[in-house]
């Protein structure tokens, strides 16, 4: 069976206690939950992470680039929150891991703060999903399944 690693960026430890206009009311543990029964219907193991520290998410997704490689890692979900206006480290990390990678924003992006409109990722994933709540997770736990290499 493959696992699905699906990575939090910083402040994703706080979802369901601050603005739930934007994110919903639903916890990183509800997420996790979502995305468990995500893999589950696609015959996926989950490996479900949040770090407020850039650096550690770039250690994960080199980790995924060997996992990947190795052949026990379906692909990576990543909702890099912030960093992903701002880290090329990230970029570069997801370039150099060859691990396919879809990026994941609970909200539209795009119709909020002309600073959220960039993302340095974007360049580098498989696809992207956003604006859709957290359902996005699901969505985009079902979009690896039918990636290949
Ligand atoms: O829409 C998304 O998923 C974001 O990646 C969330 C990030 C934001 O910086 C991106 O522009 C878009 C913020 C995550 C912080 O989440 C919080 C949740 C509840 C309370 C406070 C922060």
């Amino acid at each position: 069976m493959k696992t699905a690693l699906v990575l939090n960026g910083p402040n994703l430890n706080l979802l369901g206690t601050r603005e739930p206009a934007v994110y919903g009311a639903q916890t990183l543990a509800d997420v996790e939950t979502l995305c468990r029964q995500a893999c589950a219907t696609q015959g996926f193991g989950l490996d479900f992470r949040q770090s407020n520290h850039e650096g550690v998410l770039v250690d994960w997704i080199q980790e995924a680039g060997r996992a990947y490689a190795a052949g026990t890692l379906a692909g990576v979900v990543f909702n890099a929150g912030a960093y992903t206006h701002t880290s090329v480290a990230l970029h570069d990390a997801i370039k150099g891991s060859g691990v396919p990678v879809i990026e994941l924003h609970i909200s539209n992006v795009h119709a909020r703060e002309p600073f959220r409109h960039h993302s340095y990722l974007s360049p580098a994933a498989r696809g992207v999903i956003l604006g859709f709540g957290v359902a996005g997770y699901a969505l985009a736990i079902t979009a690896l399944a039918g990636v290949t290499a």
